[in-house]
């Protein structure tokens, strides 16, 4: 269903129309307001008046995550503090955290927005929507929470517990139709209601929503196998008030954008430079109707790119691939991008599923080299050198032939790649 046939349908020059009037009026509140702008426009002689079509965007200067943690907490809100309504930030794990403010107004636009991204994929007022995203500082549960209740559809908020199985039973007990979790928890769910010996028609469940960290197609394969659901990729950033940018329709094919509130583009990560649409590079958004903490050009470090063509849903919104990596881990090789989720798709069709890898770059002699170090599956340590040499071969050809690097791939054991603080296996390494 279309929940704002008026926005969400809207003819192309009337979009721009509406868009260049909503910039105008941001930046002129900027400039008046956030003292950082205010700085960053007249250090680089940007003149706002100038500023006549949505083309002369690539005019204004960026806006970087750096930029948000050095005014943390609230040197970039752009209304006095007793008009926020509303606190969110990030964990602040790689770094200080990046605070975000919002006004009434912004709450009921974000929750406006959320509504739409439901309707999109089939939830009514009929709906039990059970949210299984943390209600903290994040903006995940409580975004959506607000969302699924302008639908008007129940809103079962049971967070994302840890104990998977009395989640299971909350959605068992109350007839849970839609599910709103990371794609990992979701798999988590599955797995978990397969061990409990539930069969997943004995549960309610005919909708997912999906987001938060990358995800592909395998992953809604899984997903939609293992628990008979119908599985929607959302996306969405806490610089942007969270969940709500941008959702799939029916048609899962990419991601609609919320323009009435959101100017997107996609730019070089290495040059800065605006790309035409179906190019990949990293998103830019700027925010266009929002009071309390307004962005301009700011760089989210994910890669997408904007899809050509229209869309059969009707929707006459631009749509966006799914965030499939991030503009931070990208390396550049021989004047080659290289995206490590490129490299984790060669690894998934060569029947090494989701193996951990770790791709490290070195210079030798001047010449730039890359290893691809591929973490052996317990499964796979039963091979016979013969097949694991098979499948060394295949993921080097593969990586030659699709994405023109030469690789040293290499096979190691389960647990030896580098870490982050965190625990998490580090995609790159760059020694050079
Ligand atoms: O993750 C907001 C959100 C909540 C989105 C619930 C969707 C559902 P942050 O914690 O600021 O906000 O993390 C944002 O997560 O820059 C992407 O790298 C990644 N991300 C979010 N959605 C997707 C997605 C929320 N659908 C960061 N696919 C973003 C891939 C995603 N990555």
């Amino acid at each position: 269903m279309i929940y704002n046939p008026k926005y969400e349908t809207m003819p192309r020059e009337e979009i721009e129309q509406l868009q260049i009037e909503r910039l105008q009026s941001t930046l002129n509140r900027v400039c008046r307001n956030v003292a950082f702008y205010k700085s960053v426009f007249d250090e680089s002689a940007t003149d706002i008046e100038k500023i006549r079509s949505i083309r002369d965007l690539v005019h204004l200067p960026f806006t970087t995550k750096e930029d948000l943690r050095k005014s943390y907490p609230y040197n970039m809100f752009a209304v006095p503090l007793r008009d926020i309504v509303r606190i969110h930030s990030t964990t602040g794990r790689t770094g200080r955290p990046i605070a975000i403010g919002l006004t009434r107004n912004d709450i009921v636009n974000w929750s406006e927005l959320v509504a739409r991204v439901l309707a999109a994929t089939g939830v009514t007022d009929n709906d039990f929507v059970q949210i299984a995203f943390d209600y903290n500082m994040f903006t995940g549960g409580f975004g959506l929470h607000y969302g699924a209740e302008k639908l008007g559809a129940s809103v079962i908020p049971s967070s994302q517990m840890s104990n998977i199985q009395r989640q299971i039973h909350i959605m068992k007990d109350y007839k849970t139709t839609v599910l709103l979790s990371t794609p990992s928890y979701a798999v988590r769910i599955a797995n978990n209601l397969a061990d409990m010996g539930i069969h997943p028609d004995e549960l309610n469940l005919k909708v997912g929503l999906f987001g938060a960290e990358p995800w592909g197609e395998n992953t809604r394969g899984r997903i939609e196998d293992k628990l008979h659901i119908s599985a929607f990729n959302i996306y969405g950033i806490n610089e942007m008030m969270g969940p709500g940018v941008s959702g799939e329709c029916s048609e899962k094919n990419g991601l609609h954008i919320n323009e009435d509130q959101y100017i997107v583009e996609i730019i070089d990560p290495l040059s800065w430079e605006q790309l035409p649409p179906g190019q990949e590079g990293e998103l830019v958004i700027t925010t266009i109707s929002r009071e309390g903490f307004p962005l301009i050009r700011y760089r989210t470090g994910d890669i997408s790119a904007i899809m050509e063509g229209t869309c059969a849903c009707g929707r006459t919104t631009l749509r966006m691939k799914h965030i499939a990596a991030r503009s931070d881990d990208m390396v550049v090789i021989n004047g080659i991008n290289v995206f490590p989720s490129q490299i984790g798709e060669i690894l998934r069709r060569s029947g090494c599923g989701e193996a951990q890898f770790q791709i490290i770059m070195d210079n030798i002699r001047g010449d730039d080299v890359m290893e691809v170090r591929v973490e052996l599956l317990d499964s796979m340590f039963n091979d016979e050198i013969k097949e694991l040499m098979r499948l060394k071969n295949f993921i080097t050809e593969s990586i030659e032939r699709e994405m023109g690097v030469a690789a040293r791939v290499s096979l190691a054991e389960q647990g030896t790649l580098r870490k982050t603080p965190e625990g998490r296996v580090r995609p790159v390494i760059d020694n050079r």
